[in-house]
């Protein structure tokens, strides 16, 4: 997708003076990032409303979960948008499209490959932190910003329902791809029964914790401030867990072309369960922590299958640069599948 301009009217309600530079920054999918510095450094992000069409419920759920580490744990360094001249955390486009500035948070990094079992552990850590510094906040009043999420049930109908309506051409070249999709049908059985069982407690979950969305300390290399708030809202521990080893167990990431460079790495595994487990194992039970290891498989299938669905139905869902990339990225994501299914 081109980038797009940054309407005017944004620009006066944020008060971005004409000497601003802004540049685009940032990996993800979905929205549209941008790098604006004024003096003071600022991220204006694009919210992409045909993906989150309730922008509202994310400020929301946001601000109910400022409010209470506030209260709670007021030292815990959380990320809150800016609010404009009028006091409006979403600033609306002409486009319908709304708009929101944070602040940067200075010497920082994030990181898009775990080089080492201490950053393995520390990122890990600082997602178990924010879950366990929620713990106690009234769940029922948060929103889904996103219906059945992570619910791998069904994200594999989705790819069944896609599959069904593909064209000829796109099936025949994801041919191998939806031959394994289909061999991990099972996960989805194991998935269902582990929801039905009730192991799992709900719990306030990041749900993209994905290893660039946490901020380290340039300086000392903690974990300093998980970023990317939009999904927020009541999960389990899984989809957090399952989503760090999806993308940090490999020293490549699901972008990697080349199959033979993915890769499982114990350590890095070893580290995460640990990380994690440091900040939330006092409050999990023992049908939890059993469910640990279901973690990884479950998080990196349902990525498998998003990205193959995507493909399928023409790729209008998340962000890509060449035709092939979402095929890519599933076959990517089914072969770290594969070594997980040997390794956890
Ligand atoms: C998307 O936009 P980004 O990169 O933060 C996606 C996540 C996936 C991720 C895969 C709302 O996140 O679920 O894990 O891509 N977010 C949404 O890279 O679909
Ligand atoms: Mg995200």
């Amino acid at each position: 997708m081109d980038r797009v301009a940054i309407p005017a009217l944004v620009i006066n309600a944020f008060s971005i003076s004409e000497k601003a530079t802004v540049n685009p920054i940032g990996s993800g999918h979905i929205h549209q990032t941008f790098l604006v510095e004024d003096g003071q450094k600022f991220v204006l992000q694009r919210i992409n409303k045909n993906v989150f069409t309730k922008p509202e419920v994310i400020a929301r759920n946001n601000r109910l979960a400022a409010d209470y580490l506030a209260n709670h744990h007021p030292h815990y360094l959380f990320l809150t948008a800016l609010r404009d001249k009028q006091g409006h955390e979403l600033v609306y486009a002409e486009d319908g499209f709304p708009w929101r500035v944070y602040p940067l948070i200075e010497n920082t990094l994030t990181v898009d490959f775990v080089t080492s079992a201490e950053q393995a552990f520390e990122a890990a850590k600082g997602f178990g932190l924010l879950t366990r510094n929620l713990h106690g906040i009234d769940n029922s009043k948060f929103e889904p910003t996103l219906d059945r999420f992570h619910d791998l049930h069904w994200r594999y109908e989705q790819f069944e329902m896609e599959l069904a309506h593909a064209s000829p051409l796109v099936i025949n070249q994801a041919q191998e791809e939806i031959k394994l999709a289909k061999q991990f049908q099972p996960l989805v059985e194991e998935y269902n029964e582990l929801i039905r069982s009730g192991a799992l407690t709900p719990r306030i979950t990041h749900n993209d914790t994905k290893i660039n969305n946490i901020l380290f300390d340039k300086l000392t290399e903690k974990a300093a401030c998980v970023i990317d708030l939009d999904t927020l809202m009541p999960g389990y521990f899984i989809y957090d867990l399952g989503d760090l080893v999806r993308t940090c167990v490999s020293p490549v990431s699901e972008e990697e072309q080349d199959v033979s460079r993915v890769m499982f790495r114990k350590e890095i595994y070893d580290a995460l369960l640990e990380g994690y487990l440091s900040q939330m194992k006092d409050n999990m039970s023992d049908g939890e922590l059993a469910s640990a290891p279901f973690a990884g498989k479950m998080m990196t299938y349902i990525m498998a299958l998003r990205f193959l669905a995507d493909f399928l139905r023409g790729n209008t869902y998340y962000t890509i640069h060449y035709p092939e990339q979402n095929l890519v990225r599933a076959r990517n994501q089914l072969q770290l599948l594969r070594l997980l299914d040997q390794h956890t």
